[in-house]
């Protein structure tokens, strides 16, 4: 008898973990209340007369060793942490549900891509590569993406990155990698960001890092939301239909709300001010009702025809272009609603590029091959044992059926003597159960005959899609691969590791590398001594493009929404409120949160007496906490910003981050030193710089000024304005 039908299918709409009978069950040790009669009880279930005084030998004596209660308490306590992630331990995670939008049975026999009215639980965790637990959320990384799919045919994990390849094209340097990326050994540092000389070391010998390395240099390595992040399963992987047809596909995740970045100082700056930035968003997101969601997408290329790409697609270190191979989306992901418990839920989570359903299968890319015993090798020592499918946030929704058995922490009661098959003894007959209707069966795969540890020449084009990457790039985006580069290279002790980097980058890109080499103030790029390393490759392959829209994101920015967008409203007393109100509720409207700023907690009297309730003061939240600035009118107020360091600060720093300001009447006072004023402002309403708005309060009445700032605050960042070079900011 098949497997499959004995399982109990009935509700393929549910919501991952909470119409999960197992998890309920669990869940429900927390509904207690003392109301319903139930106080605490020990793990025992014995009730608990107090849960604030230790068992003494008398009030002020010693604490007796008796004290059960106690003992178990501290003990719990003691073991409460397990091991961190190796990699990848910050993470955030909500729950939600795929849905699909069209049939994939042409490529692929998937349950969960067959049919667009069934909804499939999801599970995603989203975390920094390479920080500890600790570690902050915006530090300069690649992003984990790891979603986990409760199909009726068994979980499915797809162990994504928001970068599209990654850094080295084999597993075996995969520990090196992230050796030379984590602290120091010796002496741990520098926690909560990539290590320096270590990191540049090794990056500057093994160059097929350049390709990744070029992303991570980028805005990308720096995203202004999880919810305006793109997803990628980097590695190819395979469909496989119900006629045997075999297509490789790589996996992409399109956010709804478009692809932003944050500027490198406020990254750094949100790094000490709010270190939980990324978690804290999408936590309130969800809690609001505004349900992060990301576009699945599909490059699916006939197995047999990899060749026509002219690059080999089992090299993580390559990306298919959009522009060769068009995005198929093919569904979406909607995540609505957080854990319970992050401990239980998001740490105890544990995904694997191996669990896979019939109808997906792998590639042979040498690094996916390498993923795929380490994942539950380090869950066993990460979650204690061999059982931690069993864990409520592990579990699938159909049911196991097998006779693996015992292991710590086994929760399943598995009945009678029989844990072997095929037997008799179950049942009185013989019970074989080595096949099942839709059982995963791996693609069968010619398979060469003789053993090497070799990488294929075409795994020898270190640097093309680097260039392809760089040509892609707008001027603004140029400058900021320059200046991050100039950073971190900046904070390289060994000066030989700066000009390996440098003379590597020219293989890329010889301006890129001599802006960088001018700005360390060393030789110029020498791409022939980076030719003549060991280990160096540029057996450079012609590609069909030699620039890709889909790579920069601001050929994407005009398309955004201001949907969850945040604006300071800056206020004292005295501030003019007719117009804010007005603009404040354009903007709501369209979907921003505005929050109002003031010097201290309490009101502020408006222009006519009314009381204005200020939601934050301006050190518990600076303008790098925002996306755009209003500046109300108001001669009092204004007065009182001027003469507050903080509000001006907060305006130009805003400024200087490229973040839409908006300045009504007296407010542009506010922006006097950076040269901008109302009064050469003849049509009451005008744009000095981009992203910047002087108005008249009359024109807010008539719908310009709102229409103007919000289509301003959609382009997300003005990075060419005047002058932010010389802000202090
Ligand atoms: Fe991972 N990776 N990885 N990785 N990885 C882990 O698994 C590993 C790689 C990725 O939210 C670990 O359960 C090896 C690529 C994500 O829980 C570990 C290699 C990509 C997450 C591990 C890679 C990823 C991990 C740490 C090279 C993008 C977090 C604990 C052969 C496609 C998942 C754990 C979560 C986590 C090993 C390379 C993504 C040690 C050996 C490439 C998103 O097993």
């Amino acid at each position: 008898m098949s497997l499959l039908a004995k399982r109990n299918v009935s509700n393929s709409r549910s919501t991952a973990g909470q119409e999960n009978p197992a998890f309920q069950k669990v869940a429900q040790l927390d509904t207690f209340t003392v109301e319903a009669g139930l106080g605490l009880t020990s793990n025992q279930g014995v009730q608990l007369a107090d849960n604030h005084n230790s068992l003494k030998a008398n009030d002020n004596g010693p604490t007796l060793v008796e004290d059960f209660i106690l003992r178990e308490k501290i003990s719990h306590f003691s073991h409460e942490r397990i091991p961190e992630r190796v990699v990848n331990a910050r993470g955030c995670g909500a729950h939600g549900f795929f849905k699909l939008y069209a049939s994939m049975v042409q490529y692929t026999s998937a349950a969960f891509l067959q049919d667009p009215d069934v909804e499939t639980p999801v599970f995603v965790r989203f975390s920094g590569a390479s920080g500890a637990q600790g570690s902050a959320d915006t530090v300069r990384d690649v992003r984990g993406f790891a979603v986990k799919f409760y199909t009726q045919e068994g979980n499915y994990d797809l162990v994504g990155n928001s970068m599209p390849v990654f850094y080295v094209q084999d597993a075996i340097k995969f520990p090196d990698l992230m050796h030379a990326l984590k602290p120091e050994p010796h002496n741990e540092m520098p926690q909560a960001s990539s290590a320096h000389d270590t990191f540049w070391d090794f990056a500057s010998l093994v160059p097929e890092v350049t390709h990744m390395l070029m992303w991570t240099m980028s805005d990308r390595g720096l995203p202004r939301s999880f919810r305006m992040m793109e997803g990628f399963g980097v590695h190819a992987f395979r469909f496989i239909n119900a006629r045997k047809d075999d297509f490789f596909v790589k996996f992409h995740w399109k956010p709804r709300l478009g692809v932003h970045s944050l500027d490198w100082d406020e990254a750094q700056k949100i790094a000490g001010k709010d270190p939980d930035f990324l978690r804290r968003d999408l936590w309130e997101s969800i809690e609001a009702g505004n349900f992060p969601e990301w576009e699945l997408g599909v490059q699916i290329i006939d197995a047999g025809r990899e060749d026509e790409l002219g690059f080999d697609i089992l090299d993580p270190t390559k990306l298919i272009p959009e522009s060769l191979i068009p995005v198929q989306i093919v569904g979406k992901i909607v995540l609505n609603r957080n854990v319970g418990n992050f401990f239980s839920e998001t740490e105890q989570v544990a995904f694997h590029p191996g669990n896979l359903v019939p109808g997906i299968d792998f590639s042979n890319d040498p690094l996916l091959q390498g993923r795929l015993f380490s994942y539950t090798d380090s869950q066993l020592t990460r979650l204690g044992g061999p059982n931690f499918h069993e864990i409520p946030i592990n579990r699938s929704v159909c049911p196991i059926h097998n006779y693996q058995r015992g292991g710590f922490h086994r929760q399943s009661i598995n009945k009678g003597r029989v844990a072997y098959e095929p037997n008799t003894l179950a049942n009185g007959i013989e019970l074989r159960l080595d096949g099942a209707v839709n059982e995963y069966q791996s693609q069968s795969n010619v398979l060469g005959t003789s053993k090497s540890r070799r990488r294929m020449h075409s795994f020898d084009d270190h640097f093309s899609q680097a260039t392809l990457f760089w040509n892609s790039q707008s001027v603004s985006e140029k400058d900021h691969i320059v200046e991050a580069f100039k950073f971190e290279l900046s904070k390289v002790d060994v000066p030989e590791i700066r000009q390996r980097m440098v003379d590597n980058l020219a293989h890329v890109d010889y301006k890129l590398a001599a802006r960088v080499a001018s700005a360390l103030g060393i030789n110029s790029p020498d791409s022939k001594a980076a030719a003549g390393r060991i280990g160096f490759r540029d057996h450079r392959i012609a590609l069909k493009v030699t620039e890709d829209a889909a790579l920069s994101m601001a050929s994407r920015a005009g398309a955004s929404s201001i949907k969850t967008r945040k604006i300071a409203v800056l206020v004292a007393d005295g501030v003019d409120a007719p117009a804010m109100r007005r603009l404040v509720l354009d903007m709501t409207a369209s979907g921003a949160i505005c929050k109002v700023i003031g010097w201290q907690l309490g009101n502020v009297a408006t222009l006519t007496g009314k009381q204005l309730t200020v939601d934050h003061t301006f050190s518990t939240m600076p303008s790098v906490m925002f996306d755009a600035v209003l500046i109300p009118g108001g001669e009092k107020s204004t007065a009182t910003l001027c003469r507050l360091g903080d509000a001006v600060h907060f305006v130009l720093e805003a400024y200087k981050h490229g973040k839409t300001i908006c300045a009504l009447n007296e407010g542009h006072e506010l922006l006097v030193t950076l040269g901008f004023s109302i009064e050469k402002n003849p049509e009451l309403i005008s744009v000095p710089t981009p992203g910047v708005i002087l108005a008249d309060a009359r024109k807010v009445l008539d719908g310009q000024v709102s229409e103007k700032f919000q289509a301003a605050i959609a382009l997300h960042r003005h990075w060419n304005r005047l002058n932010s070079d010389a802000v202090p900011a």
